[in-house]
């Protein structure tokens, strides 16, 4: 018989539905596990929308005040998928109630708001997560396997991209709804915490802690008309951050992430050059992970192409048979498998608020550089 795990959802948004699919799907792929998330409730502040939320996904209840919501003692876990600027408000009050926080990326918006964050759960000593959900694409995770195996060997390069193009058009407006991604006030940055934090997390987990970065921004539409004061405003965030880095393992890294890339919607790549081998995968191709090993026989020496769709690969024996692919959607059904099994084992359930609030470190050494045009220490 499964142990219940009964899951208060604050938000509701694109990456409510990541999660909730997840929390839907997990006990069918992974049968094996001693929880099950149950879909207790969820909470928004418009009362219509939150309810036609729960009947779209079955949620059992809705509220409209999250602090009732942690109040109530049929809530296990409280999973934030709000808007960056309330995430640590929610996570340090569910935390002290003792409730399980599994917290959407960013962490925060800062290291300031980050750390008592970290402090909250380690003081309740609850279980924690933050969705850095790239870390469980299969690929990603078989990049982390042939890294530690040591096959890389000495690491040179690390260099990752994360572009997109949605923000080109002047005319869209900041503030509100989905567009809160393009506010400072509730984003607190701009590409930098969307999406190279997703960089970030990758790197530090296949390659290591960052020494210190040197970094660009440009913010290329200056002005835009706020939602929620309906005046133009200044924009406060950047549209596109470049940096470079040392790691502390002597690796240089090259990271670049816009939203002014024409043509590209989420391209996420990375590359790793190793004295030995390289590796490289590409979001757009997520089944497949790139391989070029300098020990091979120089007549077929050249990049070979791992497909990632068989039962000893990471993950796959939960989905299909071999030679079949899994999507996006599976990177969150994963994380919650290793989030329940975490529960079973009492082992921390990676990234932890703690491994995220390293990730915010960096994040936060980014945009003071680009803002004082010097290099900064992690
Ligand atoms: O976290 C990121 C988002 O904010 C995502 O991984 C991709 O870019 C999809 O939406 C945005």
């Amino acid at each position: 018989m499964q142990k219940e795990l009964r899951i208060g959802l604050v938000g509701y948004g694109f990456m409510g539905r990541t999660h909730t699919n997840a929390y839907k799907r997990v006990n069918d792929f992974f049968p094996e596990l001693a929880y099950r998330p149950v879909l207790q409730a969820v909470c928004g502040r418009t009362e219509d929308k939150a309810q036609a939320f729960a009947d779209q996904w079955q949620f059992q209840s809705c509220e409209t005040d999250w602090k009732k919501l942690i109040e109530r003692d049929d809530i296990d876990a409280i999973d934030i998928v709000t808007p960056n600027d309330q995430h640590a408000e929610v996570a340090i009050a569910a935390a002290e109630a003792g409730k399980m926080v599994l917290c959407e990326k960013p962490l925060a918006r800062t290291t300031e708001e980050s750390l008592p964050m970290v402090e909250a759960v380690e003081k309740a000593g609850v279980p924690n997560t933050v969705w850095y959900n790239y870390r469980r694409v299969p690929a990603v995770t078989l990049a982390k396997q042939i890294i530690d195996s040591g096959k890389l060997g000495k690491i040179f390069h690390y260099r990752a991209n994360f572009l997109q193009d949605w923000t080109i058009n002047s005319d869209l407006p900041q503030g509100g709804a989905a567009l809160w991604r393009l506010d400072a006030k509730a984003a607190g940055s701009g590409v930098t915490g969307d999406l190279l934090a997703h960089c970030i997390d990758t790197a530090l987990w296949l390659n290591g802690s960052i020494k210190d970065v040197s970094a660009v921004t440009e913010t290329f539409v200056k002005e835009r008309m706020h939602n929620l004061t309906g005046k133009v405003e200044k924009v406060g965030i950047d549209d596109a951050c470049l940096f470079h880095c040392h790691f502390e393992n002597g690796s240089l890294g090259l990271f670049e992430s816009t939203r002014y890339a024409r043509g590209h919607k989420a391209l996420y790549t990375f590359e790793i050059n190793g004295e030995n081998a390289s590796i490289r995968w590409d979001l757009h191709d997520l089944n497949r992970l790139e391989y070029f090993d300098h020990s091979d026989e120089s007549i077929v020496r050249g990049w070979r192409t791992i497909h990632i769709t068989d039962g000893d690969q990471p993950y796959m024996d939960h989905y299909w048979v071999p030679g079949l692919c899994i999507g996006y959607e599976h990177t969150f059904v994963n994380q919650v498998a290793d989030f329940l099994k975490s529960l079973e084992t009492g082992e921390p359930c990676h990234p932890t608020f703690r491994d995220a609030l390293e990730t915010a470190q960096v994040c936060d050494a980014v945009l003071k550089s680009a803002a004082e045009r010097s290099w900064q220490s992690v």
